[in-house]
């Protein structure tokens, strides 16, 4: 079969819910994947965020495999043993009293917002159904109806009302129409992504997440973060809201902390909140699976055991640097932290990021545009100088074609 062949097939039986890059990858290594024909590439998407360490990162295959060999899922209705060292490790990892496991990072959003409604009406008391939660224009938190009902992408939203209310909209990186909308006694929660990737890589001003936690302090509302994508080392440090060195009341994880091996989310956050939810009120039946345990845990140690904060942030500087000096009258703009890049394209004659993805596809490097002109540049943190500077060559070869 080839490349066309398994295209065709997909095409045929699958939903069309997405445009792929014409590419039929069958094996991953590293920062390196392979198509159906041979040809290597470099991943310069890496799941979205979700394959930081790498793909089939050796320590993540034998946590997966030694796990899957002895017990692979118990649901919560009985304990297993090994979900109670998952939460204990995740807590002295991010400093959090407690962890709440999911599967998806949509379930984790979902989990946020049910955990700031309780609070709202058990600690702030909110009367009953009154509850807000404030988000940004341009945000993405996932695809379920409530999460899509606070979304302004239509494509994200059109034809699948009715929406869940309670949400309130206000511009990203506005501390003033921020302070506007907290101040409104309903408020349970503010919800926000640290830096706005499916939108472009938007990185806020400075200061614009420490302003949001003193204001969520001073109305007393929960700071939500949506570390899904950012986190992991993802932006150069374990969490974009290190920065500035914020502590969000919940944090939500997703993608990375298993590395690509498995769906694995969680939401972390103090007794105050956590303790909300009583049994019964919340769950799923594969969150807190002894797999999704081990692979969790080893997912985040490798983090720390290679170093990948430090790499990301040389290896973006790197980047950033490269791409900023490249002369091209089609590179509009270079942006990001860490290896949470992107480029924004000028279009040339009708055409635009996507034909510089699909020139990229040719010279062997992989990544995939969001809206309209901007392309997300985001490999593996495990990648190093020699393949990173090999990795730009072929990419201003692409731009260059463009030309
Ligand atoms: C798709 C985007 C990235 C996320 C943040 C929650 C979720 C995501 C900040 C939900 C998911 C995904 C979903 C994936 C593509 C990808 C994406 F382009 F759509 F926006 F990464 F940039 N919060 N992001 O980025 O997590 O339920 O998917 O596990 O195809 O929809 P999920």
């Amino acid at each position: 079969m080839t490349t066309k062949d398994y295209i065709a097939r997909e095409d045929r039986y699958g939903a069309h819910n997405y445009h792929p890059l014409p590419v039929v990858l069958e094996k991953g290594e590293g920062v390196f994947v392979w198509d159906v024909e041979g040809k290597k590439y470099y991943d310069f998407l890496s799941a979205y965020s979700a394959v930081n360490q790498g793909h089939c990162h050796p320590r993540l295959l034998k946590a997966l495999t030694e796990q899957a060999g002895k017990l692979a899922l118990t649901s919560r209705a009985f304990y297993n043993d090994k979900l109670g060292e998952w939460a204990e490790y995740m807590s002295n990892y991010f400093g959090y009293e407690r962890m709440l496991p999911m599967n998806s990072g949509a379930e984790g959003v979902e989990t946020a917002l049910k955990l700031a409604r309780k609070w709202g009406y058990k600690k702030k008391g909110i009367a009953r159904e009154q509850a807000k939660i404030v988000v940004c224009n341009g945000n993405f938190h996932g695809r379920t109806i409530s999460i899509v009902s606070m979304s302004s992408d239509p494509d994200a939203y059109n034809e699948y009302g009715p929406f869940t209310p309670g949400f309130v909209n206000i511009p990203y990186n506005d501390v003033v129409a921020l302070e506007k909308a907290l101040s409104d006694p309903d408020v349970a929660a503010f919800l926000t992504e640290p830096i706005q990737a499916e939108a472009g890589v938007f990185v806020p001003e400075d200061g614009f997440l420490k302003a949001a936690r003193e204001l969520c302090d001073q109305y007393n509302v929960l700071m939500i973060a949506d570390e899904i994508q950012t986190g992991i080392a993802r932006t150069g440090k374990m969490l974009a809201v290190d920065y500035e060195e914020v502590r969000p009341d919940i944090l939500i994880l997703g993608k990375a902390i298993s590395g690509g091996m498995y769906p694995i989310s969680c939401v972390l956050a103090d007794d105050e909140v956590m303790l909300t939810i009583k049994p019964g009120e919340h769950g799923s039946t594969y969150g807190g699976n002894p797999i999704a345990a081990v692979v969790a845990m080893e997912a985040l140690q490798i983090i720390k055991d290679e170093k990948l904060e430090e790499n990301s942030t040389k290896m973006g500087e790197l980047f950033r640097k490269e791409m900023s000096e490249f002369e091209s009258p089609y590179i509009e703009e270079v942006r990001g932290k860490g290896l949470l890049n992107a480029i924004t394209i000028r279009p040339n004659n009708g055409k635009e990021a996507w034909d510089v993805c699909l020139a990229m596809k040719e010279h062997g490097v992989i990544a995939k545009p969001t809206h309209g002109n901007i392309i997300r540049f985001t490999p593996p943190l495990t990648i190093n100088e020699t393949e990173m500077m090999d990795a730009i060559s072929k990419i201003k070869k692409a731009i260059k074609e463009f030309e």
